[in-house]
C-alpha cells in the first residue's frame, strides 16, 4: 500500500468519521473479524513489506539476541521470554498456570507460592478444588525500576482472572511471591513506580463490587467501588487502596515519583454495555502519592479487610479527574518525563497531558482540562502508545489495524492552532493491534530501535491450524525515518503486553544457589530428620507419613528404590547436586500425575498419597546424559493387608 496516500486520505477519512467514530467503533467491536475492512474502509492489506534483501532480524546460529522480550501469556497464565530481533521463544516462566514440564503448581515449593498469598476466604473456597487456582489471566509484565530505568531485579505482573499480583525473581526467572488483593476485583492495569525505585506496584481493580463484598446490598450499585491499589514491591504487602469513580482500566506512573495515573471507563457507573458507553467523556484519574501516604500515616484511612483505604472519589484531596474522550484505555508516560498520553479507544483521539502541570491542578490553580496540551485525531480505536525517545509516539489503532507514528511536538503545535499535521506515517499491521512496545521504551533510556505490535488476529498470516488461530506479534524496525515491518511472530493465547529489555540489564544465574530461600521448608524438614539434602539418601517414616530424600547426579538417583505402604502420605525430596550449566534433571513418577524439574543445585519436593499397591517406576524426564534413559528407580507400594 502507498503510505503517502494513506497519510493524507487517512486523516480526512477520520475527520469525516469524527462524530460517528464511537458508533463505528462499537459496531467494529461487535464484529471483530472484519473490523479492519468495515470500520476502517480499508482495502485488503498489502503483503508484509519486509526489509528487502537483507534481513535485519537475522541472528546467526550461535549468535545471541540483543534484547530480552518478556511477553505476557494472557489467559495461558504464563510469561514467555523471547529474544529480539530474532523473535525466537527462549523459555517460558510458569506463573499463574500449571506446567507439565516443570511441575509448577505441583511441587511443594511452587504450591506454597501459589497458596501463601491467598486471602483466607479464598483458601476455604479452594480447599475442595485442589487448594489453588488452575488459571490466571496475565496481562501486564513490568520490570522493576531504579532511577527511571530497568534494574533487572524483578518482573511484576497481574492476574485479572483471580485478582492477584505476582513477583518474579529475574535471577532464576521464577515467581517467589503471589498475592491476592483484598477488596478489589479483577486486577487489570499494572505499572511500577519508576522513581526513585520500585517501590510501589500500582494495580487497578477493574470491576466495581460492593465494599466489603460480603453478600449485603448486592444490587445496590451505588455501593459498588473500583479500588486502586499500591503494593510494596519489597514486602509484597498492600500499602493502601483508593476508591475511585468509574471502572479502572490501565495505569502508569511518572518519572518524578509524585503521581500515578489510571484511565477509567464507565464514568456513568452503569452495569450494562449501553449504560457504560452512554457518555462522550470518561476520565484519567491522577493519584497524589504524597497526599495519600500522609492520609494513611495520620490515620485518616479506614481499614477494610486489613488494608487502609482512602476515598478518592470526586472532590477528594487525593485525586483529580481529567475528562478524556471516550472510554480511554492505555495510558503511557513518554521517556521525556513530561508527556503522558491517554488513548481514546472509542474516540479517534489520543489526549496528551503535561505532567508538570499536575502540581497546579492539585493546588486548584488550574482546571483539569488545562493539563491537556494536545489531542491529535489519529484514527479508529487507539489503544496504546509507545515512544522512540526522539520525540515520536507510536499508537495502535485497533479498528484500523494500523500503527500510527506521530510527532509529539507537532501535536502540541496543532493544538494551539498551528496548521501542522502530527502524523508521520501509518503502517498496516495484521490485524487489530492491542498493545505495542518499543525497545526500552517505558524507561528514560528509550532507544528507538524496535517496536513490537501485539495483534489480536492473525487470520490468513499463517498456515491454517483450525478454528483457534495464533495471535500475531509483529516486529517493526523504527530506527529510521520510516517504520518497516520485518517479522510476523505467531503466539499462543494471548500476549497483551510485552517488555523489551536490553540484555545488559538482566543477568540470571546458571545454577541455583544452595542457600536459595525457595526450598526453605525442605531444608528445615531435612534438618529435623537429621538428613543432609546434598549427601543423604534416606527414607524416614513418621507414622503414616514417609519422607524420601535422595540426590541426583547424572545419570543416577541416589535411591534406585524405596518402599512405602498403601495409604502413606509420601513426600519425595530430590536435590540435584550437579553443578553444571544446563544440567537439569527431572523426577516423573509413573501413573501418579507427578513430574518436576530439579535444576542444577536445586531441591524440589512433591507430596502425594500412595493409594495403590504395586511397582511404580520413577524416571528423569529431562535429557541429561547418554544414560538418561536409564536414570530411574522403583517405588514399591506394599498393600495394607500384607
Ligand atoms: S490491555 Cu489487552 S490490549 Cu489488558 Cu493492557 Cu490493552
Ligand atoms: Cu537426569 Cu535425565
Amino acid at each position: 500500500m502507498d503510505d503517502s496516500n494513506e497519510k493524507t486520505e487517512g486523516l480526512n477519512r477520520r475527520a469525516l468519521l469524527g462524530g460517528t467514530a464511537k458508533a463505528a467503533a462499537l459496531a467494529g467491536f461487535g464484529a471483530l473479524g472484519g473490523a479492519a475492512v468495515t470500520a476502517g474502509g480499508l482495502v485488503a492489506p498489502a503483503p508484509a513489506a519486509a526489509a528487502s534483501g537483507r534481513s535485519v532480524t537475522e541472528v546467526k546460529p550461535g549468535d545471541l539476541d540483543e534484547y530480552y522480550v518478556f511477553h505476557s501469556g494472557g489467559h495461558s497464565g504464563e510469561i514467555r521470554i523471547m529474544g529480539l530481533p530474532s523473535m525466537r521463544e527462549l523459555i517460558r516462566i510458569p506463573v499463574f498456570n500449571r506446567c507439565s514440564a516443570t511441575g509448577w503448581g505441583l511441587t511443594n515449593e511452587s504450591r506454597k507460592i501459589l497458596t501463601d498469598g491467598l486471602l483466607p476466604e479464598t483458601r476455604r473456597f479452594l480447599e475442595s478444588r485442589g487448594g489453588s487456582y488452575l488459571n490466571g489471566d496475565l496481562h501486564h509484565p513490568h520490570m522493576s525500576f531504579t532511577d527511571g530505568t530497568y534494574d533487572g531485579r524483578y518482573i511484576f505482573c497481574n492476574d485479572k482472572a483471580n485478582t492477584r499480583i505476582a513477583r518474579i525473581r529475574c535471577d532464576i526467572m521464577r515467581a517467589d511471591r503471589i498475592i491476592e488483593i483484598p477488596n478489589a476485583s479483577a486486577i487489570h492495569g499494572l505499572r511500577l513506580q519508576k522513581y526513585p525505585r520500585t517501590g510501589y506496584i500500582f494495580a487497578n481493580g477493574e470491576q466495581r463490587v460492593p465494599t466489603p463484598n460480603d453478600g449485603k446490598g448486592l444490587t445496590d450499585t451505588k455501593r459498588y467501588r473500583s479500588h486502586f491499589t499500591a503494593v510494596d514491591g519489597d514486602t509484597m504487602k498492600v500499602a493502601w487502596q483508593v476508591w475511585v469513580d468509574g471502572n479502572l482500566d490501565n495505569t502508569e506512573a511518572d518519572y518524578q515519583g509524585k503521581y500515578a495515573f489510571s484511565t477509567c471507563y464507565n464514568s456513568e457507573e452503569g452495569v450494562t454495555l449501553a449504560e457504560m458507553t452512554a457518555k462522550e467523556q470518561d476520565w484519567l484519574v491522577v493519584f497524589n502519592l504524597k497526599r495519600i501516604e500522609e492520609a494513611v500515616r495520620s490515620g485518616k484511612a479506614q481499614v477494610i479487610n486489613g488494608v487502609p483505604v482512602v476515598d478518592g472519589r470526586h472532590g477528594s484531596p487525593y485525586t483529580r479527574y481529567v475528562p478524556i474522550p471516550n472510554s480511554p484505555h492505555g495510558v503511557n508516560m513518554a521517556p521525556d518525563g513530561i508527556h503522558l498520553t491517554a488513548n481514546g479507544k472509542l474516540s479517534p483521539t489520543v489526549t496528551v497531558m503535561d505532567v508538570r502541570r499536575f502540581d497546579d491542578l492539585f493546588d486548584d490553580r488550574i482546571k483539569p482540562r488545562d493539563v491537556v496540551v494536545a489531542e491529535p485525531q489519529l484514527g479508529l480505536g487507539p489503544l496504546h502508545t509507545a515512544y522512540d525517545g526522539r520525540g515520536n509516539a507510536y499508537t495502535t489503532l485497533f479498528l484500523d489495524s494500523q500503527v500510527v507514528k506521530w510527532n509529539i511536538d507537532k501535536a502540541r503545535r496543532a493544538y494551539t492552532g498551528e496548521n501542522v499535521s502530527p502524523i508521520v506515517q501509518k503502517l498496516d499491521v495484521h490485524y487489530q493491534p492491542g498493545h505495542l512496545h518499543s525497545s526500552m521504551g517505558q524507561t528514560r533510556e528509550a532507544d528507538g530501535k524496535w517496536l513490537i505490535t501485539l495483534n489480536k488476529f492473525s487470520k490468513d498470516r499463517f498456515l491454517n491450524v483450525g478454528p483457534l488461530k495464533p495471535e500475531n506479534d509483529q516486529l517493526i524496525d523504527i530506527s529510521g525515518d520510516e517504520m518497516k515491518l520485518v517479522h510476523d511472530g505467531p503466539t499462543f493465547a494471548e500476549p497483551h503486553d510485552t517488555l523489551i529489555v536490553h540484555h545488559s540489564k538482566v543477568n540470571p544465574r546458571s545454577v541455583y544457589d544452595r542457600a536459595d530461600p525457595m526450598w526453605e521448608d525442605a531444608r528445615r524438614q531435612a534438618a529435623a530428620d537429621g538428613v543432609t539434602l546434598e549427601t543423604d539418601a534416606k527414607v524416614i517414616r513418621d507414622g503414616d507419613k514417609v519422607r524420601v530424600y535422595m540426590y541426583s547426579n547424572a545419570p543416577v538417583f541416589a535411591l534406585d528404590e524405596f518402599t512405602v505402604r498403601e495409604g502413606d502420605e509420601v513426600t519425595v525430596y530430590v536435590t540435584n547436586i550437579d553443578d553444571v550449566d544446563d544440567l537439569t534433571h527431572g523426577f516423573t513418577l509413573t501413573n501418579h500425575g507427578i513430574a518436576m524439574e530439579i535444576g542444577p543445585q536445586q531441591t524440589s519436593s512433591v507430596t502425594f498419597t500412595a493409594d495403590r499397591p504395586g511397582v511404580f517406576w520413577y524416571y528423569c524426564q529431562w535429557f541429561c546424559h547418554a544414560l538418561h534413559m536409564e536414570m530411574g528407580g522403583r517405588m514399591i507400594v506394599e498393600p495394607k493387608s500384607a
